[in-house]
C-alpha cells in the first residue's frame, strides 16, 4: 500500500439502494474530486471543512452529467483516516456508482484495498491495533454481547491497559540501561533487584487478569463452536431451528434426513453460538449418508460444546458408541421430546450408572427438553452462558481479549516476566533482555515498537547530549 497516494471505495454495501456513499482520501482527495464536481459554489479546498453541499457529479474527461448528490468535505487530520476525506452521497444504483469510481482513478485515484481506510488510520495515529479489529468486529458483531465486546475495544480499553503495563516495562528497562551505560551519574535513580522482582511480578498479575478474559472475549467474537449430535430422528434439525427460531434445516420423520452439516450463527439471549446440525449418526450402506456421518466426527472434534440429543430415557448400544467419540469435550445431555416422554428420575440414574460403568465422559448437564414445544430451551441459554461465557465478561466494563493475536502477544508478555522471575538473582542487564520481550510483545498487541520508544524516553527524561 502506497499512503502517499490517494484512493477511493464504495463504502455503502454493493447493491440497489436509496442512497450509496463512496470515500475518497488522501493528499489529494480535494483536487481530484473538484475534477467531477460542478456546481456554482466556491473550490473544495476553499469550503468550510465537515459542512456538505449539494452538486452535479460529472464524467472528469467528456464533463457528462453522471449524478447529482452531497458532498462532504473533510480537512485532515481531523478525519477518520487523518487524511483529507471526500464523501460522495450519490444514488445507489450500481451502474451510478461504477462510473463514479471510473472517473474518480481517471481523475487520479487508486482503487482502495479491502481495509484500507482503516490501515490509513492506523498508519496515522488515529487508531491502535485492537481499535482497527474492533471495527471490524462491530461491523460483523451480531449479537448483544458481541456488539458490547467490540465497543470495549474500540473505547480502547485493552489498549489503555496494554500501553500502561508497557510504559512501566519502559520505565524499567530505562531505569536498568541507565544504570548500566551512565554509571558515573550518581544523581540518576536505581533500579533495585528487588524493585524489578517485585514490579514484575506486579505487571504479570494484571497481564494474567487480561488473559483471563480471553476465552469468553474471544468466543463473544467467533461464537461458541457447538455440534449437535445423536441417532437419526431424535429432533436435533427441530433443535437447531428451535435455537435459530426459523425453519433452517428439514426436519421430518423420516431417520437420515440430514445428510450433509447445516451450520448457522445464533442469537442466544445476546450470546452467539454457531450450531452445526449434523447427520444422524448410524451404520449406513448409503454413501452420501456415509458421508455425511464422517462429517459429523469433524463437527465434534472442532467444536467447543457437544450438544448430545437423545429421545429416550435410555441409550442404546449405537449411542455408546457415539459417545466414544466425544472425547473430553464438555457435552450436555438433552433428554429431547419431553412432550410424549414420560419422565422417571430413577431411569436418568441409570443412565448416569451406565456411563461410568462404561467409562464414558459424563455429561456437563442433563437437560429435558422438547424442540417441539420450547420447553427447556431457556434452561438450555442459561446452562451455556453459566459453563462458557464469564459473567464479568457479560456485564462488566472491563478491557477484553477478543482474539487470538490478542491471546498470544499477551502470552508471550506473560512467558517472558515468567522468565524474569525465575532468574531471579542474575545481572540486570540479563534481566531486561526478557523484560525487553515482554515490552515487545505487548507493543505487538498494539502495533507499537518498543525499542524506538526505550530510546525516545532515555533522551526525554535524562539530557545525556550535555
Ligand atoms: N413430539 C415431538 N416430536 C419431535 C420433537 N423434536 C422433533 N420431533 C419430531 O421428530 C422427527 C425427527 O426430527 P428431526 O429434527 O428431523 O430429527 P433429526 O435428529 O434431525 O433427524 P436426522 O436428520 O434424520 O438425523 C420429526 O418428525 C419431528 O417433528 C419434540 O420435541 N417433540
Ligand atoms: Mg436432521
Amino acid at each position: 500500500m502506497n499512503i502517499s497516494s490517494t484512493v477511493c471505495a464504495l463504502s455503502t454495501p454493493v447493491g440497489t439502494g436509496g442512497i450509496a456513499v463512496i470515500r475518497v482520501s488522501g493528499g489529494s482527495a480535494f483536487p481530484i474530486c473538484q475534477k467531477i464536481l460542478k456546481n456554482k459554489g466556491k473550490k473544495l479546498s476553499e469550503r468550510p471543512s465537515h459542512q456538505a453541499f449539494f452538486s452535479d457529479i460529472i464524467d472528469s474527461t467528456s464533463g457528462e452529467l453522471l449524478d447529482q448528490g452531497l458532498i462532504l468535505p473533510m480537512k485532515g487530520p481531523g478525519t477518520f483516516t487523518g487524511e483529507d476525506t471526500v464523501e460522495i452521497d450519490c444514488h445507489g444504483g450500481m451502474y451510478i456508482c461504477r462510473r463514479i469510481l471510473e472517473t474518480l482513478v481517471q481523475a487520479g485515484c487508486s482503487m482502495a484495498q479491502p481495509g484500507e481506510f482503516t490501515k490509513r488510520a492506523f498508519l496515522n495515529g488515529k487508531l491502535d491495533l485492537t481499535q482497527a479489529e474492533a471495527i471490524m468486529d462491530m461491523i460483523d458483531a451480531g449479537t448483544r454481547y458481541s456488539l458490547k465486546a467490540a465497543s470495549s475495544q474500540l473505547k480502547g480499553r485493552l489498549l489503555l491497559e496494554a500501553d500502561e503495563l508497557r510504559n512501566e516495562l519502559l520505565s524499567m528497562l530505562v531505569d536498568i540501561e541507565v544504570n548500566i551505560d551512565y554509571p558515573e551519574y550518581d544523581d540518576l535513580p536505581e533500579i533495585s533487584d528487588d524493585d524489578i522482582q517485585q514490579k514484575s511480578m506486579d505487571i504479570n498479575q494484571r497481564i494474567k487478569k487480561l488473559l483471563v478474559t480471553a476465552d469468553s472475549g474471544i468466543r463473544l467474537r467467533e461464537g461458541l463452536s457447538t455440534a449437535i449430535i445423536g441417532l437419526p430422528n431424535v429432533g436435533k434439525s427441530s433443535l437447531l431451528n428451535r435455537l435459530l427460531r426459523e425453519e433452517r434445516a428439514i426436519v421430518t420423520n423420516i431417520p437420515g434426513t440430514t445428510r450433509d452439516i447445516v451450520s448457522e450463527m445464533a442469537d442466544l439471549q445476546g450470546l452467539p453460538v454457531r450450531l452445526i446440525d449434523t447427520a444422524g449418526i448410524r451404520e449406513t450402506g448409503d454413501l452420501v449418508e456415509s458421508l455425511g456421518v464422517k462429517r459429523s466426527f469433524d463437527a465434534i472434534e472442532k467444536s467447543d460444546l457437544v450438544l448430545f440429543v437423545s429421545d429416550r430415557e435410555f441409550l442404546l448400544e449405537e449411542e455408546l458408541k457415539l459417545l466414544q467419540s466425544i472425547g473430553s469435550k464438555t457435552w450436555f445431555f438433552l433428554i429431547n421430546k419431553t412432550d410424549t416422554l414420560q419422565h422417571e428420575k430413577a431411569s436418568l440414574e441409570a443412565i448416569l450408572q451406565k456411563l461410568s460403568e462404561e467409562k464414558l465422559p459424563l455429561p456437563r448437564r442433563v437437560i429435558h427438553i422438547s424442540a417441539l414445544t420450547g420447553e427447556g430451551i431457556d434452561e438450555l441459554t442459561e446452562e451455556i452462558r453459566e459453563t462458557f461465557f464469564s459473567e464479568d465478561v457479560l456485564e462488566k466494563d472491563m478491557p477484553l481479549v477478543t482474539n487470538l493475536r490478542q491471546k498470544e502477544a499477551l502470552i508471550r508478555a506473560s512467558e517472558a516476566l515468567d522468565r524474569v522471575t525465575s532468574s531471579a538473582g542474575m545481572p540486570q542487564d540479563l534481566l531486561s533482555i526478557d523484560l525487553h520481550e515482554a515490552a515487545d510483545a505487548l507493543g505487538d498487541l498494539t502495533g507499537k515498537s518498543a525499542r524506538d520508544d526505550v530510546i525516545t524516553q532515555i533522551f526525554s527524561r535524562f539530557c545525556l547530549g550535555k
